[in-house]
């Protein structure tokens, strides 16, 4: 029972991480500055017909040039953490070599400026903007790249690795596998699901290296993978849909689980891919190994459940939001914690994405009114609420997103923050969500 403005009264542990996250691509803009290299990110979206009216992320929201304004708006919130990823074209223009100095410096003032007003940063290393050097020769389908990744993690190490307590190594490598290598309609725009399985045990080294990397300089930050994961609900209890879920939940959550926690591939899904696959040949002696390095933390993003059908389609059993793959269905929040926890615990866990787009528009008293997403982040935490009193280590949570932003193929058409940003003049606005949040954090409710 909620009181009259939507208060639930549930409280959260003491130093709960409130918190909020972005990703480079999506709000720096800043394209060519201090030496920017370009990345897959920057050729997809110049290509005509690949995102919505043509957008690209060039100016995004100008987070580059106004991060202090961002940092301000941060503490009004009174956000505890905020996920950001670094841009690795800002920090090697061409996938390899000596640092461009310029482009780390643009992160260590971010950093300064996060502890200056007492915001715990957590940076993840790779979000989808890769060189575009490295994809002209084979990208992640090349197993070099995951070395050059680890190159380029060291760099970021030796120079902010003090500043920066909590490390994520690759957002979502499921969105790179599905939307990027099978769909398609993420960068790098390929449709070759035998190449793109492959791909998965190339992030998967890319992470694995990443954290030795981390271990070698000494360290005490802590690592861990980012990991979007939906759970996968079979249609009706029949056998067919219920195996057709196991196997769904393979290919969505344990092809990047289990490398990561068991140090094993899953058998059902290295059988459905065949003896032949580019992934069954692509395992060398000793990667699992380095796949499976212990982490510190597990990074989940949750948005949307599954329903999977006999012949192993989906369903829509839920109400879905303008983005046409989300499902609202806060239970799942719940499932996928107390799962997680179940099978690959105990390790502590931090949700670093949960959200939902709404048409939001500013009006003419100067508000936006975002009630949609102030119901979905309740509910969410609610669930999230309930997963801790089940016993699942959690430790914070982050809005997806800050600020309104460049959201991938679907540019800026769909609005997924906190704050709103008036593009054509860049001006912010605190949506009602926003100020829910900052009441939320400071009453360490909902
Ligand atoms: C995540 N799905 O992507 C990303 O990490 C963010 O960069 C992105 O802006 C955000 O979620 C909202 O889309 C996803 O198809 C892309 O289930 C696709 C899915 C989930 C997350």
């Amino acid at each position: 029972h909620s009181d009259t403005d939507g208060r639930l009264g549930l409280r959260f542990p003491p130093d709960f991480g409130w918190g909020a996250a972005t990703s480079a691509y999506q709000v720096e803009g800043a394209a060519k500055d201090d030496g920017r290299g370009e990345s897959v990110w920057d050729t997809f979206s110049r290509t005509p017909g690949r995102t919505h009216g043509g957008d690209t992320g060039d100016v995004a929201a100008d987070h580059y040039h106004r991060y202090p304004t961002d940092l301000d708006l941060m503490r009004d919130i009174g956000l505890r953490s905020y996920r950001f990823s670094i841009a690795w074209p800002r920090v090697q223009p061409d996938g390899s070599g000596a640092p461009n100095q310029r482009g780390l410096d643009f992160y260590r003032r971010l950093v300064d400026g996060l502890h200056d007003r007492g915001i715990t940063p957590m940076a993840t290393l790779f979000h989808w903007d890769l060189p575009q050097a490295l994809q002209d020769t084979g990208g992640w389908e090349n197993r070099d790249t995951a070395y050059r990744f680890a190159d380029y993690a060291r760099a970021v190490f030796d120079a902010l690795g003090a500043q920066v307590p909590v490390w994520l190594t690759v957002n979502e490598p499921k969105t790179v596998v599905q939307n990027g290598y099978i769909i398609g309609h993420h960068a790098p725009g390929r449709q070759d699901p035998d190449a793109a399985y492959l791909v998965a045990h190339h992030l998967h080294l890319a992470h694995g290296l990443a954290v030795a990397q981390l271990r070698d300089t000494g360290s005490t930050s802590r690592i861990g993978p980012a990991l979007n994961l939906h759970p996968c609900y079979p249609a009706d209890d029949s056998p067919a849909s219920v195996a057709a879920a196991r196997l769904y939940d393979g290919y969505e959550n344990r092809l990047y689980l289990d490398p990561v926690f068991t140090g094993s591939y899953p058998a059902d899904v290295l059988a459905d891919l065949g003896p032949d696959s580019r992934l069954a040949r692509g395992i060398h002696d000793g990667d699992l190994e380095t796949i499976s390095a212990p982490v510190d933390l597990l990074a989940v993003q949750y948005y949307t459940p599954i329903y999977v059908t006999a012949t192993g389609g989906t369903e829509r059993r839920w109400p879905t939001s303008v983005a046409t793959w989300q499902q609202i269905f806060p239970e799942g929040m719940y499932d996928i914690l107390t799962r997680v926890t179940r099978d690959y615990g105990p390790v502590p866990i931090t949700v670093t994405e949960n959200g939902l787009p709404t048409p939001d528009a500013l009006a003419a008293d100067g508000t936006v009114d975002d009630a949609g997403r102030v119901a979905f982040l309740r509910d969410h935490l609610a669930a999230a609420h309930r997963a801790i009193a089940a016993g699942v280590p959690l430790e914070s949570y982050h809005v997806w997103s800050l600020l309104d932003n460049f959201e991938w193929e679907q540019g800026y058409d769909q609005r997924w923050g906190l704050i709103y940003v008036d593009y054509p003049t860049q001006r912010r606005v605190l949506k009602s969500s926003a100020h829910w949040y900052r009441r939320v954090i400071a009453d360490n409710a909902i």
